[in-house]
């Protein structure tokens, strides 16, 4: 019985094995910056939980930037895609977010609270989108005419919004 079902196992693995070496040859803005591997979706966008569940079917993680040398890490990443020289803005979901609790920031991917204080002028906010929205998913966003403000800094946003989304490898 065993010996048996064995070969549509085999069929199932190899078929998931090719599709993933083609998802990979397909990408344009993957990369490794110290020793982390970076993916940047700059061709589509999604809300933040289908940000979060693509990350994962790649064996990747929804972004965090725990700390400034996170940041200048993805800056640089960001750089070489060359994403930033065609288009004057980027907005794009890490994993921190106020689910759980309002106001109280955490990185979903490493259950860290968010200490580093990176945020945009006036953010977090909260913005209260209608009478059952407000915002608990953070961008990392850069505008190029933003000097200090957008310039790699955090913004809360609605969940349900769609965005680019970056997606890393955790150190080990
Ligand atoms: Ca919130
Ligand atoms: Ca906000």
């Amino acid at each position: 019985m065993a010996r048996f079902g064995l070969l549509p196992v085999c069929a199932i693995v190899l078929c998931v094995l090719a599709q993933l070496s083609a998802q990979a040859n397909d990408d344009n803005t993957f990369a490794v910056f110290r020793q982390k591997r970076y993916y940047f979706s700059d061709s589509f966008k999604l809300n933040w939980f289908k940000a979060m569940e693509y990350c994962r079917t790649r064996g990747m993680f929804l972004l965090s930037v725990r700390n400034p040398q996170e940041r200048e890490a993805v800056i640089e990443y960001l750089g070489s895609t060359g994403y930033t020289k065609t288009h004057k803005g980027l907005w794009a979901w890490m994993s921190a977010n106020d689910l759980g609790e309002e106001g109280e920031f955490y990185w979903s991917t490493t259950g860290e609270r968010v200490t580093y204080p990176n945020w945009s002028e006036t953010e977090p906010n909260d913005f209260k989108i209608d009478d059952c929205t407000n915002e608990d998913c953070a961008i990392l966003e850069y505008w190029s005419e933003g000097g200090a403000n957008y310039n790699y800094t955090f913004n809360d946003r609605s969940c349900m919004r769609e965005f680019h989304f970056i997606c890393e490898t955790l150190l080990d």
